[in-house]
């Protein structure tokens, strides 16, 4: 069971960020590393296809890091992870939030040699569903360190004004440009802080939180896991016509409400008790 202490809260209050040294075990460390030579090989356990597969053996571009959104929905050794209620709860205490849902899961695997993932904010890609509040796990696979292009955060960016959805997320050149033009529009000099711990830890952030990560100079894989997750009382905002997420993940919308169906969302935690009823029959093999 994973729990925060009064000081971490503190801590992600100030920085937009958390770093965690243990979120899951080796053995589900083991457990996610053969189910990502799976998904990325085509193999989806449910057969159910992710709503999102950016990159596949044999047609995706290796010089891209690899990506995939709701591997859940795919693979049941991911829903175990991204759906676990003690990491919902924590996101909630974090956000301050009545309870949490999924949103989307992102499995990501920048093998050596391979690009970066340009600085974005979360929230700026999120205008389909109100309130937008957005809280995010990511889980690291292997050992991270900046040469192997783990994610880094900008200290304190989550306070600063938001920016429109601007440029390339996957491999651009220049992976920090947005978030310098940003930093400069403050007035300030951005502090990248890298995330870099043992496998099976990762760090938790904010929606507005700048963030990225550079190419993968060392010898060897950077695979996380990432539960990008929001409030339990969002509900979708009726013909938006956004940017980004909001043409994938709208197609979900119900026609006669605006109510987010869980079904596609699940709750995973809230504060009076209640959880998606169905998740565990999901989860059981
Ligand atoms: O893993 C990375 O480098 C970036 C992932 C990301 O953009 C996110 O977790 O929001």
């Amino acid at each position: 069971m994973f729990q925060l202490t009064q000081a971490q809260i503190d801590q992600f209050n100030e920085d937009g960020f958390l770093i965690v040294e243990k979120l899951i075990s080796d053995e589900a460390v083991e457990t996610l590393r053969a189910c990502y030579d799976r998904l990325f090989r085509g193999e989806f356990e449910t057969g159910v296809t992710p709503d999102e597969v950016n990159w596949q053996e044999g047609t995706g571009d290796p010089s891209l890091t690899r990506q995939i959104c709701n591997g859940w929905k795919a693979d049941r050794d991911i829903a175990d992870i991204v759906l676990r209620e003690d990491f919902a709860k924590a996101i909630a205490e974090l956000g301050n939030w009545p309870g949490t849902r999924i949103m989307i899961d992102n499995v990501i695997w920048k093998p050596p040699g391979t690009r970066s993932l340009g600085h974005h904010q979360d929230s700026a890609y999120l205008d389909w569903f109100n309130p937008s509040d957005l809280l995010s796990c990511w889980i690291g696979m292997d050992d991270t360190s900046a040469e192997g292009g783990t994610i880094e955060f900008v200290r304190g960016s989550h306070k600063w004004n938001h920016s429109p959805p601007e440029g390339e997320f996957h491999g651009p050149e220049e992976y920090r440009k947005y978030m310098e033009r940003a930093a400069a529009r403050e007035g300030v000099k951005p502090e990248i802080v890298y995330v870099e711990v043992p496998k099976g830890g990762g760090s938790f952030h904010h929606g507005w939180t700048w963030h990225g990560s550079g190419h993968n100079k060392a010898t060897y894989p950077r695979r996380s896991l990432v539960l990008h997750a929001m409030r339990s009382d969002t509900e979708y905002v009726p013909d938006h016509l956004a940017d980004g997420t909001g043409p994938i993940y709208s197609r979900y919308k119900r026609l006669a409400d605006n109510i987010i169906d869980e079904n596609f969302f699940p709750v995973l935690w809230r504060n009076d008790g209640y959880r998606t009823p169905g998740i565990e029959t999901y989860l059981k093999r």
